[in-house]
Protein backbone atom coordinates (compact mmCIF):
# COMPACT_ATOMS: atom_id res chain seq x y z
CA UNK A 1 0.00 0.00 0.00
CA UNK A 2 2.71 2.11 1.08
CA UNK A 3 4.66 1.39 -2.22
CA UNK A 4 1.47 2.15 -4.31
CA UNK A 5 1.05 5.41 -2.50
CA UNK A 6 4.62 6.95 -3.32
CA UNK A 7 3.63 5.44 -6.99
CA UNK A 8 0.93 8.19 -6.98
CA UNK A 9 2.83 10.43 -5.78
CA UNK A 10 5.59 9.71 -8.45
CA UNK A 11 2.55 10.03 -10.84
CA UNK A 12 1.01 13.21 -9.87
CA UNK A 13 4.84 15.20 -9.81
CA UNK A 14 5.07 14.07 -13.62
CA UNK A 15 1.70 14.96 -14.39
CA UNK A 16 2.00 17.67 -16.80
CA UNK A 17 0.55 21.25 -16.35
CA UNK A 18 -2.64 20.91 -18.04
CA UNK A 19 -3.31 18.17 -16.34
CA UNK A 20 -3.37 19.97 -12.96
CA UNK A 21 -4.86 22.70 -14.95
CA UNK A 22 -7.86 20.50 -16.07
CA UNK A 23 -8.71 19.18 -12.54
CA UNK A 24 -8.96 23.07 -11.42
CA UNK A 25 -11.10 24.02 -14.37
CA UNK A 26 -13.43 21.06 -13.35
CA UNK A 27 -13.92 22.22 -10.22
CA UNK A 28 -14.76 25.85 -11.63
CA UNK A 29 -17.38 23.34 -13.58
CA UNK A 30 -18.68 22.20 -10.84
CA UNK A 31 -18.55 25.37 -9.05
CA UNK A 32 -20.13 26.89 -12.34
CA UNK A 33 -23.16 24.51 -12.29
CA UNK A 34 -24.38 24.82 -8.50
CA UNK A 35 -24.21 29.17 -8.38
CA UNK A 36 -24.31 30.11 -11.73
CA UNK A 37 -26.68 27.67 -13.88
CA UNK A 38 -28.96 26.21 -10.86
CA UNK A 39 -30.03 29.16 -9.99
CA UNK A 40 -31.24 30.94 -13.11
CA UNK A 41 -32.82 26.85 -13.37
CA UNK A 42 -34.48 27.12 -10.89
CA UNK A 43 -36.33 30.64 -11.44
CA UNK A 44 -37.54 28.64 -14.83
CA UNK A 45 -39.22 26.30 -12.76
CA UNK A 46 -36.83 23.53 -12.89
CA UNK A 47 -37.13 21.26 -9.55
CA UNK A 48 -33.76 20.47 -8.01
CA UNK A 49 -34.20 16.40 -8.37
CA UNK A 50 -34.11 17.20 -12.44
CA UNK A 51 -31.15 19.65 -11.73
CA UNK A 52 -29.13 16.85 -9.75
CA UNK A 53 -30.25 13.95 -11.97
CA UNK A 54 -29.14 15.75 -15.05
CA UNK A 55 -25.63 17.00 -13.89
CA UNK A 56 -25.39 13.82 -11.65
CA UNK A 57 -21.72 12.61 -12.41
CA UNK A 58 -21.69 14.84 -15.46
CA UNK A 59 -17.74 16.34 -15.76
CA UNK A 60 -16.62 18.54 -18.96
CA UNK A 61 -16.03 17.07 -22.07
CA UNK A 62 -12.63 18.08 -23.24
CA UNK A 63 -12.61 16.39 -26.50
CA UNK A 64 -15.41 18.69 -27.54
CA UNK A 65 -14.65 20.84 -30.68
CA UNK A 66 -14.74 25.00 -29.49
CA UNK A 67 -13.61 25.27 -25.85
CA UNK A 68 -12.42 28.22 -24.17
CA UNK A 69 -10.08 27.76 -21.05
CA UNK A 70 -12.03 30.16 -18.45
CA UNK A 71 -10.23 33.48 -18.30
CA UNK A 72 -8.69 32.98 -21.68
CA UNK A 73 -9.90 34.80 -24.77
CA UNK A 74 -10.90 32.91 -27.65
CA UNK A 75 -8.75 32.52 -30.15
CA UNK A 76 -9.49 34.72 -33.67
CA UNK A 77 -11.01 32.61 -36.21
CA UNK A 78 -8.55 32.56 -38.84
CA UNK A 79 -10.61 32.37 -42.19
CA UNK A 80 -9.64 28.93 -43.79
CA UNK A 81 -7.47 31.46 -46.63
CA UNK A 82 -5.36 27.81 -47.84
CA UNK A 83 -8.25 25.95 -48.25
CA UNK A 84 -9.43 24.38 -51.26
CA UNK A 85 -12.61 26.46 -52.54
CA UNK A 86 -14.85 23.59 -53.73
CA UNK A 87 -17.71 23.00 -56.27
CA UNK A 88 -20.90 21.65 -54.84
CA UNK A 89 -19.32 17.80 -56.67
CA UNK A 90 -18.64 16.58 -53.90
CA UNK A 91 -21.99 17.26 -51.79
CA UNK A 92 -23.78 15.11 -53.95
CA UNK A 93 -21.50 12.02 -54.44
CA UNK A 94 -23.77 9.72 -55.77
CA UNK A 95 -22.98 6.67 -53.52
CA UNK A 96 -24.25 8.58 -50.50
CA UNK A 97 -27.44 10.57 -52.18
CA UNK A 98 -28.36 6.77 -53.42
CA UNK A 99 -27.78 4.94 -50.25
CA UNK A 100 -30.13 7.79 -47.89
CA UNK A 101 -33.11 7.70 -51.17
CA UNK A 102 -32.53 3.88 -50.98
CA UNK A 103 -33.45 3.47 -47.33
CA UNK A 104 -36.21 6.34 -48.02
CA UNK A 105 -38.12 4.45 -50.71
CA UNK A 106 -38.36 1.18 -48.21
CA UNK A 107 -39.77 3.03 -45.18
CA UNK A 108 -42.44 5.15 -47.63
CA UNK A 109 -44.02 2.02 -48.16
CA UNK A 110 -43.28 0.69 -44.84
CA UNK A 111 -44.71 3.94 -42.85
CA UNK A 112 -47.15 4.22 -45.59
CA UNK A 113 -50.60 5.21 -43.41
CA UNK A 114 -48.14 6.48 -40.89
CA UNK A 115 -47.09 9.45 -43.60
CA UNK A 116 -50.72 10.06 -45.08
CA UNK A 117 -51.83 10.85 -41.03
CA UNK A 118 -49.03 13.21 -41.01
CA UNK A 119 -49.42 14.94 -44.27
CA UNK A 120 -52.74 15.43 -43.25
CA UNK A 121 -52.32 17.35 -40.40
CA UNK A 122 -49.25 19.16 -41.50
CA UNK A 123 -49.38 19.80 -45.20
CA UNK A 124 -45.97 18.58 -45.29
CA UNK A 125 -45.17 15.54 -47.81
CA UNK A 126 -43.67 12.85 -46.40
CA UNK A 127 -40.78 12.75 -49.03
CA UNK A 128 -39.90 15.76 -47.65
CA UNK A 129 -39.79 14.35 -43.75
CA UNK A 130 -38.10 10.80 -44.74
CA UNK A 131 -34.85 12.83 -46.62
CA UNK A 132 -34.39 15.02 -43.62
CA UNK A 133 -34.52 12.28 -41.99
CA UNK A 134 -32.34 9.96 -43.73
CA UNK A 135 -29.98 12.84 -44.00
CA UNK A 136 -29.70 13.81 -40.30
CA UNK A 137 -29.42 10.77 -38.47
CA UNK A 138 -29.54 8.00 -41.47
CA UNK A 139 -33.27 7.21 -40.36
CA UNK A 140 -32.48 6.48 -37.00
CA UNK A 141 -29.86 4.31 -37.16
CA UNK A 142 -26.72 6.16 -37.03
CA UNK A 143 -25.37 6.40 -33.32
CA UNK A 144 -26.58 9.12 -31.36
CA UNK A 145 -23.83 8.88 -28.25
CA UNK A 146 -23.24 12.02 -26.46
CA UNK A 147 -24.87 13.33 -23.41
CA UNK A 148 -27.32 15.68 -23.60
CA UNK A 149 -26.45 17.57 -20.63
CA UNK A 150 -22.58 17.16 -20.74
CA UNK A 151 -22.21 18.51 -24.25
CA UNK A 152 -24.38 21.19 -23.64
CA UNK A 153 -23.46 22.08 -20.00
CA UNK A 154 -19.30 21.90 -20.83
CA UNK A 155 -20.46 23.89 -24.15
CA UNK A 156 -22.60 26.55 -22.25
CA UNK A 157 -19.42 26.72 -19.46
CA UNK A 158 -16.61 27.00 -21.90
CA UNK A 159 -16.98 27.64 -25.42
CA UNK A 160 -16.82 30.10 -27.92
CA UNK A 161 -20.95 30.75 -28.27
CA UNK A 162 -21.41 30.56 -24.34
CA UNK A 163 -24.71 32.38 -24.46
CA UNK A 164 -26.44 30.14 -27.29
CA UNK A 165 -25.69 26.90 -25.23
CA UNK A 166 -26.22 28.63 -22.00
CA UNK A 167 -30.41 29.05 -23.43
CA UNK A 168 -29.97 25.72 -24.84
CA UNK A 169 -28.40 23.83 -21.78
CA UNK A 170 -31.89 25.12 -19.92
CA UNK A 171 -34.18 24.53 -22.45
CA UNK A 172 -32.66 20.78 -21.90
CA UNK A 173 -33.21 20.92 -18.14
CA UNK A 174 -37.03 22.27 -19.03
CA UNK A 175 -37.37 19.26 -21.29
CA UNK A 176 -36.22 16.81 -18.34
CA UNK A 177 -38.66 18.99 -15.66
CA UNK A 178 -41.70 17.86 -18.65
CA UNK A 179 -40.61 14.54 -17.99
CA UNK A 180 -40.91 13.05 -21.70
CA UNK A 181 -37.51 11.82 -21.13
CA UNK A 182 -35.38 11.10 -18.25
CA UNK A 183 -31.92 12.58 -18.54
CA UNK A 184 -29.90 10.10 -19.19
CA UNK A 185 -31.79 9.40 -22.80
CA UNK A 186 -31.36 12.61 -23.98
CA UNK A 187 -28.64 11.51 -26.18
CA UNK A 188 -27.35 14.48 -28.63
CA UNK A 189 -24.63 14.90 -31.76
CA UNK A 190 -21.25 16.53 -30.20
CA UNK A 191 -23.23 20.20 -31.55
CA UNK A 192 -26.04 19.57 -28.89
CA UNK A 193 -28.22 18.50 -31.68
CA UNK A 194 -31.08 15.83 -30.28
CA UNK A 195 -32.16 12.68 -31.02
CA UNK A 196 -33.07 11.42 -34.97
CA UNK A 197 -34.05 15.04 -36.08
CA UNK A 198 -31.60 16.29 -34.42
CA UNK A 199 -33.59 19.30 -32.76
CA UNK A 200 -31.36 21.72 -30.74
CA UNK A 201 -33.30 21.58 -27.15
CA UNK A 202 -35.17 25.02 -28.13
CA UNK A 203 -36.55 23.65 -31.33
CA UNK A 204 -37.71 20.37 -29.26
CA UNK A 205 -39.47 22.72 -26.63
CA UNK A 206 -40.92 24.65 -29.62
CA UNK A 207 -41.65 21.91 -32.28
CA UNK A 208 -41.54 18.29 -31.32
CA UNK A 209 -45.23 16.75 -30.63
CA UNK A 210 -45.99 13.34 -29.81
CA UNK A 211 -47.92 11.72 -32.56
CA UNK A 212 -47.79 7.97 -31.38
CA UNK A 213 -50.15 9.19 -28.33
CA UNK A 214 -48.28 7.71 -25.64
CA UNK A 215 -47.82 11.05 -24.30
CA UNK A 216 -44.56 11.55 -24.47
CA UNK A 217 -42.49 13.92 -27.63
CA UNK A 218 -39.83 11.18 -27.95
CA UNK A 219 -37.61 12.16 -30.70
CA UNK A 220 -34.85 9.17 -29.97
CA UNK A 221 -37.25 5.79 -29.87
CA UNK A 222 -40.01 6.81 -31.84
CA UNK A 223 -40.35 6.97 -35.94
CA UNK A 224 -43.90 8.86 -35.63
CA UNK A 225 -42.91 11.19 -33.32
CA UNK A 226 -39.39 11.82 -35.25
CA UNK A 227 -41.96 12.29 -38.85
CA UNK A 228 -43.96 14.10 -36.91
CA UNK A 229 -41.87 16.84 -35.05
CA UNK A 230 -40.06 17.66 -38.25
CA UNK A 231 -43.35 18.06 -40.29
CA UNK A 232 -44.30 20.54 -37.33
CA UNK A 233 -40.80 22.47 -37.53
CA UNK A 234 -41.26 23.09 -40.95
CA UNK A 235 -45.13 24.00 -40.42
CA UNK A 236 -44.10 26.64 -38.51
CA UNK A 237 -41.41 28.01 -40.85
CA UNK A 238 -44.07 28.60 -43.20
CA UNK A 239 -44.23 25.58 -44.89
CA UNK A 240 -47.20 26.11 -47.84
CA UNK A 241 -49.03 23.08 -48.75
CA UNK A 242 -48.96 21.47 -51.82
CA UNK A 243 -46.67 22.92 -53.46
CA UNK A 244 -43.16 21.56 -54.48
CA UNK A 245 -40.00 22.45 -53.49
CA UNK A 246 -38.24 23.50 -56.74
CA UNK A 247 -38.28 21.85 -60.42
CA UNK A 248 -34.58 21.36 -61.96
CA UNK A 249 -34.55 23.70 -64.95
CA UNK A 250 -32.88 25.47 -68.03
CA UNK A 251 -32.53 28.84 -68.28
CA UNK A 252 -31.72 30.72 -71.44
CA UNK A 253 -28.75 33.12 -70.81
CA UNK A 254 -31.16 36.43 -71.57
CA UNK A 255 -32.17 35.17 -68.37
CA UNK A 256 -29.12 37.19 -66.18
CA UNK A 257 -28.14 34.38 -63.34
CA UNK A 258 -27.91 37.60 -61.38
CA UNK A 259 -31.83 37.59 -60.71
CA UNK A 260 -30.84 34.83 -58.21
CA UNK A 261 -32.29 34.83 -54.80
CA UNK A 262 -35.16 34.44 -52.71
CA UNK A 263 -35.66 38.64 -52.39
CA UNK A 264 -35.95 38.14 -56.34
CA UNK A 265 -39.12 35.94 -56.64
CA UNK A 266 -41.50 36.46 -59.29
CA UNK A 267 -44.55 34.27 -60.32
CA UNK A 268 -43.58 31.40 -61.64
CA UNK A 269 -45.17 32.00 -65.09
CA UNK A 270 -43.41 34.98 -65.69
CA UNK A 271 -39.65 32.94 -65.34
CA UNK A 272 -41.73 30.73 -68.13
CA UNK A 273 -42.38 33.70 -70.61
CA UNK A 274 -39.31 34.36 -70.20
CA UNK A 275 -37.87 31.20 -71.32
CA UNK A 276 -37.60 29.01 -68.19
CA UNK A 277 -38.04 25.36 -68.64
CA UNK A 278 -38.11 22.39 -67.15
CA UNK A 279 -35.08 19.58 -67.72
CA UNK A 280 -37.85 16.42 -67.58
CA UNK A 281 -39.62 18.51 -70.96
CA UNK A 282 -43.01 18.67 -68.84
CA UNK A 283 -44.63 21.98 -68.06
CA UNK A 284 -44.10 23.09 -64.33
CA UNK A 285 -47.85 22.13 -62.48
CA UNK A 286 -50.67 24.42 -63.84
CA UNK A 287 -51.03 25.25 -59.88
CA UNK A 288 -47.57 26.44 -59.51
CA UNK A 289 -47.44 28.96 -62.19
CA UNK A 290 -49.57 31.94 -60.47
CA UNK A 291 -47.18 32.02 -57.35
CA UNK A 292 -44.12 32.84 -56.40
CA UNK A 293 -41.15 31.07 -57.89
CA UNK A 294 -37.12 32.10 -57.95
CA UNK A 295 -34.02 30.86 -59.59
CA UNK A 296 -31.61 29.16 -58.23
CA UNK A 297 -27.89 28.50 -59.66
CA UNK A 298 -25.74 26.83 -56.94
CA UNK A 299 -23.10 26.85 -59.06
CA UNK A 300 -23.27 29.34 -61.22
CA UNK A 301 -23.70 28.50 -64.78
CA UNK A 302 -21.79 25.25 -64.15
CA UNK A 303 -24.35 22.92 -62.51
CA UNK A 304 -27.81 22.48 -62.42
CA UNK A 305 -30.48 25.37 -61.98
CA UNK A 306 -33.28 25.16 -60.66
CA UNK A 307 -36.70 27.16 -60.17
CA UNK A 308 -37.30 27.06 -56.23
CA UNK A 309 -40.82 27.65 -54.52
CA UNK A 310 -40.55 29.43 -50.71
CA UNK A 311 -40.49 26.13 -49.67
CA UNK A 312 -36.77 25.32 -50.44
CA UNK A 313 -36.58 28.63 -48.23
CA UNK A 314 -38.26 26.85 -45.62
CA UNK A 315 -36.24 23.52 -45.58
CA UNK A 316 -33.00 25.86 -45.04
CA UNK A 317 -34.47 26.97 -41.90
CA UNK A 318 -33.41 23.30 -40.59
CA UNK A 319 -30.20 23.92 -42.47
CA UNK A 320 -28.80 27.01 -43.87
CA UNK A 321 -27.36 26.08 -47.06
CA UNK A 322 -28.33 25.80 -50.26
CA UNK A 323 -26.83 22.41 -50.85
CA UNK A 324 -28.38 20.76 -47.60
CA UNK A 325 -31.74 21.90 -48.79
CA UNK A 326 -30.88 20.70 -52.40
CA UNK A 327 -29.54 17.33 -51.21
CA UNK A 328 -32.74 16.89 -49.25
CA UNK A 329 -35.16 18.14 -52.47
CA UNK A 330 -33.38 15.52 -54.54
CA UNK A 331 -33.74 12.91 -52.45
CA UNK A 332 -37.39 13.70 -51.52
CA UNK A 333 -38.03 13.47 -55.37
CA UNK A 334 -36.34 10.11 -55.80
CA UNK A 335 -38.10 8.49 -52.72
CA UNK A 336 -41.45 8.92 -54.41
CA UNK A 337 -40.68 9.61 -57.91
CA UNK A 338 -38.62 8.79 -60.65
CA UNK A 339 -34.96 7.40 -58.60
CA UNK A 340 -32.33 9.64 -60.82
CA UNK A 341 -29.35 12.23 -59.68
CA UNK A 342 -30.36 16.00 -61.27
CA UNK A 343 -29.89 15.69 -64.97
CA UNK A 344 -27.23 18.27 -65.71
CA UNK A 345 -23.59 17.41 -64.26
CA UNK A 346 -21.52 19.73 -61.54
CA UNK A 347 -18.50 20.67 -63.54
CA UNK A 348 -15.81 20.66 -61.09
CA UNK A 349 -14.09 24.06 -60.04
CA UNK A 350 -10.49 23.31 -59.11
CA UNK A 351 -7.04 25.46 -58.47
CA UNK A 352 -8.29 27.96 -56.56
CA UNK A 353 -8.25 28.86 -52.77
CA UNK A 354 -11.28 30.22 -50.16
CA UNK A 355 -8.52 32.92 -49.68
CA UNK A 356 -8.87 33.74 -53.70
CA UNK A 357 -12.72 34.13 -53.31
CA UNK A 358 -12.56 36.35 -50.18
CA UNK A 359 -10.11 38.81 -52.13
CA UNK A 360 -12.86 39.10 -55.22
CA UNK A 361 -15.64 39.01 -52.43
CA UNK A 362 -13.85 42.38 -50.54
CA UNK A 363 -13.26 43.58 -54.09
CA UNK A 364 -16.88 43.31 -55.08
CA UNK A 365 -18.12 44.87 -52.30
CA UNK A 366 -15.43 47.94 -52.59
CA UNK A 367 -17.44 48.19 -55.54
CA UNK A 368 -20.46 48.48 -54.10
CA UNK A 369 -22.02 44.72 -54.23
CA UNK A 370 -23.95 43.24 -51.24
CA UNK A 371 -21.98 39.70 -51.33
CA UNK A 372 -23.63 38.31 -47.75
CA UNK A 373 -19.99 38.58 -45.97
CA UNK A 374 -16.69 38.22 -47.28
CA UNK A 375 -16.26 34.31 -46.27
CA UNK A 376 -14.52 32.51 -49.34
CA UNK A 377 -17.70 30.70 -49.88
CA UNK A 378 -20.43 31.13 -52.79
CA UNK A 379 -23.85 31.88 -51.41
CA UNK A 380 -26.20 33.23 -53.69
CA UNK A 381 -25.54 36.98 -53.03
CA UNK A 382 -21.89 36.04 -54.07
CA UNK A 383 -22.90 34.41 -57.05
CA UNK A 384 -25.48 37.16 -58.09
CA UNK A 385 -22.76 40.14 -56.96
CA UNK A 386 -20.35 38.20 -59.59
CA UNK A 387 -22.95 37.94 -62.56
CA UNK A 388 -23.63 41.37 -62.18
CA UNK A 389 -20.17 42.51 -62.21
CA UNK A 390 -19.26 40.18 -65.30
CA UNK A 391 -22.58 41.86 -67.13
CA UNK A 392 -20.87 45.03 -66.31
CA UNK A 393 -17.67 44.50 -67.81
CA UNK A 394 -18.88 43.33 -70.56
CA UNK A 395 -18.25 39.35 -69.91
CA UNK A 396 -20.81 36.00 -69.98
CA UNK A 397 -22.33 36.16 -66.49
CA UNK A 398 -21.80 32.38 -64.95
CA UNK A 399 -22.58 33.73 -61.31
CA UNK A 400 -19.72 31.52 -59.79
CA UNK A 401 -16.04 31.85 -59.21
CA UNK A 402 -13.28 30.32 -61.52
CA UNK A 403 -9.75 30.22 -62.06
CA UNK A 404 -9.85 32.81 -64.85
CA UNK A 405 -12.44 35.45 -62.71
CA UNK A 406 -10.60 35.53 -59.48
CA UNK A 407 -7.07 36.31 -61.34
CA UNK A 408 -9.28 39.41 -62.41
CA UNK A 409 -9.22 40.61 -59.21
CA1 LIG B 1 -44.85 9.70 -28.37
Amino acid sequence: MKRFACLLAILFMSMPAHAQDRASVERQFQNWLQNDLWPEARQRGVSRTTFNSAFKGISINWKLPDLVMPGSKPKASRPQAQAEFRSPTKYFNERNVASVVAGGRTLFNRHAQLIRRIEKKYGVPGRILLAIWGRESAYGRVSIPHDAFQVLGTKAFMSTRKPLFRKEVLAALSIAENGDVSPRQMKSSWAGAMGQPQFLPSSYLEHAVDFDGDGKRDIWGSTADTLASIANYLKAYGWQAGRDWGYEARIPDNVSCSLEGPDRMRPISQWVAAGVKRVSGKPFPAHELGQQGAILLPAGRYGPVFVATPNFYVIKKYNNSDLYALFVGNVADRIQYSNRPFQTDWQPVTGITRGEVMRMQNELVRQGHDVGGADGLAGFKTRRSIGAWQEKNGLRATCFPSNELVNRF
